[in-house]
């Protein structure tokens, strides 16, 4: 069984992500995590904080702290906002670690000594008003490519082209928003993609196939307009300093690598960082060197971040000449909308993290993220939606079933889970229906439609529903105590089976529904076709207890509360 590396799109520093970007890379892998780990699988899943560049020394700057106190800082509050999402890492680490340093160093040593790494003057943007040299992100101005009038000078956030900021028509300083803008010579570490175009051509030829359209296709595209040489290294004081014995005069002048170089490399780092704090495992290296036959890394991202992980960092390993781990499977995720417009950390318009949390707990977001994932296409989040979703699936369909059989069941049977009557035809029926949409929603989480096994998650719960419905132990009791017995045991079996299989989407609940009942042995972390269709494992006289409303139903008057609040339609 091939060991699972997984990482998602490290999280900039600068400040608490939004829901979108949160269900376009942290949520799923941790949702597949859990997901592997339960059926057996050996899984890593890193994380890190990508601390590097312009943003972070800006935003510092605003809170009138030190860039490296500002980051320690700004790391903890992020980790705090994923612990209350009940992200489960396995590590949680930050790109300015000692770790990434070095392997970010080596890495450009290689390069170096392989021919792919050279030395040039640029003339670079700077700013007399500001009285710096803009990085690229901070030269503003329209897209030569699609018109976009605030297209960076590093990316076009409209049409995803990678661009140079002297490409921009009408540039402007995004600090000062001065358009005194002149060009001055500078010198700068150039890595030569060029020279590896066909390589990583020859590469994602050999994997396209198996990803998902959108990552391939944004891989080709970048691919056919052809690899240019990148400069790797910037004028800041914040970032991976370039190694003086390699490039003295650089080093001297403070040259760091740009943070694109050293952010990927950091999923490296963070495994060395986990191994690091803890000597059990010290068998970091085998997860990433030499490791194709024996790992299986799949990476999750949103489409903007897709051409770094295709490309550029698979050129960039390609062109190391040593056996690191190159992608597997990317998963890549399109926008998640708020009303149709745009979630924006600058305008402050959306839902963030935090914010989410403080209203609801996480199974509710976690739950509605995923099943709305926006996989094939955009999706939209509206706080109609969100509540109409909570309150249909998770109030009702799943916390409502719950309640209501153990409640029941405990007035009319007491404490105990109920002996009585054989399975019948209605049972066979229901673990057949049972067993069939278990392996709809196996076979979904296998190929990583979250969207799908959302929806077969959910149709496991409504069949429960149904059941009930077509039994009706409420009457059955009147004239068939046995035959109710019978109907309130198989429910609970149900219950028990969906704290295991939700595990994934609603940690929390699981938990709360699997320790309803005192099981003397419970380590069942899956159930098998057999079981799904003779639902064995909660038996007669198991005690248990009715755990409190598992999901609060979301009022009229909450929906135009959570409106008011964040603005309820898109500005
Ligand atoms: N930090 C995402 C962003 O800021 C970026 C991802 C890095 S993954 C190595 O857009
Ligand atoms: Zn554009």
């Amino acid at each position: 069984m091939a060991r699972h590396l997984i990482t998602s799109a490290l999280p900039y520093i600068n400040g608490i992500k939004h829901l979108g970007n949160m269900v376009g890379s942290m949520l799923p892998a941790d949702v597949y995590s859990r997901y592997l780990r339960q059926r057996g699988h050996d899984v890593l899943y890193i994380c890190a904080t990508d601390e590097h560049g312009t943003p972070a020394e800006l935003a510092a700057k605003e809170q009138g702290l030190p860039v490296d106190e500002f980051c320690a800082q700004a790391h903890d509050a992020q980790k705090a906002v994923y612990d209350g999402f009940a992200l489960a890492f396995d590590y949680f680490g930050r790109s300015s670690s000692s770790q990434n340093v070095e392997i970010t160093q080596h890495f450009a040593r290689k390069l170096n000594e392989n021919g792919f790494i050279e030395e040039r003057a640029i003339r670079q943007v700077y700013s007399p008003t500001d009285g710096r040299f803009l990085p690229d992100r901070y030269v503003e101005g329209t897209c030569p490519h699609c018109g976009y009038d605030k297209a960076r000078g590093d990316q076009c956030e409209n049409c995803t082209r990678v661009l140079d900021p002297t490409d921009l028509i009408n540039p402007r300083s995004a600090i000062s928003g001065s358009t005194d803008l002149e060009v001055r010579e500078t010198k700068h570490l150039f890595l030569l993609q060029s020279k590896l175009q066909h390589e990583v051509e020859a590469w994602v030829a050999r994997h396209e196939a198996d990803w998902p359209q959108l990552a391939s296709s944004i891989a080709r595209k970048w691919l056919n307009e052809g690899l240019h040489d990148r400069a790797i290294t910037r004028d800041l004081d914040w970032g991976v300093p370039v190694p003086a014995d390699t490039w003295p005069e650089l080093a001297a002048e403070g040259k760091v690598f740009y943070v694109w170089f050293d952010a990927p490399i950091e999923y490296i780092g963070a495994t060395k960082e986990w191994a690091d704090q803890d000597p059990e495992n010290r068998d970091w290296k085998s997860w990433w060197y030499d490791a194709d036959d024996t790992v299986r890394y799949t990476e999750f991202m949103a489409k903007d971040n897709v051409p770094f992980h295709t490309v550029m960092f698979p050129a960039t390993e390609l062109g190391v000449r040593e056996p690191w781990k190159k992608v597997d499977y990317v998963k890549a995720f399109n926008w998640l909308t708020y009303y149709g417009g745009k979630f924006s950390t600058s305008q402050k318009r959306g839902v963030f993290t935090d914010q989410a949390l403080d209203i609801l707990p996480a199974d509710y977001w976690r739950y509605f993220l995923i099943a709305n994932a926006p996989e094939s296409d955009d999706s939209s989040f509206t706080w109609e939606h969100f509540t109409a979703t909570v309150n249909k699936d998770l109030a009702d369909t799943l916390g409502n079933f719950v309640n209501r059989v153990l409640s029941f069941s405990k007035k009319r049977f007491g404490e105990e889970v109920p002996a009585g009557g054989e399975p019948g035809e209605a049972e066979a029926r229901l673990g057949e229906e049972i067993a069939r949409l278990l392996s709809e929603y196996e076979e979904q989480m296998e190929a990583l439609q979250f969207r799908k096994a959302a929806a077969a998650l959910r149709a496991l719960w409504s069949a429960g529903n149904s059941y009930l419905e077509e039994k009706a132990p409420w009457l059955e009791i009147k004239t068939d105590k046995d035959g109710a017995a019978l109907t309130l045991r198989t429910a609970m079996n149900l219950i028990h089976l969906y704290a295991v299989v939700s595990e994934p989407f609603i940690p929390a609940t699981s938990a709360a529904m699997r320790q309803a009942f005192s099981l003397t042995d419970d380590t069942a972390s899956w159930v098998s076709q057999d079981e799904a269709k003779s639902l064995p494992s909660v038996p007669a006289g198991t005690p248990f207890t009715v755990p409190p409303v598992l999901f609060a139903k979301l009022t009229d008057e909450d929906l135009a509360a959570y409106k008011e609040r964040f603005g309820g339609e898109h500005a």
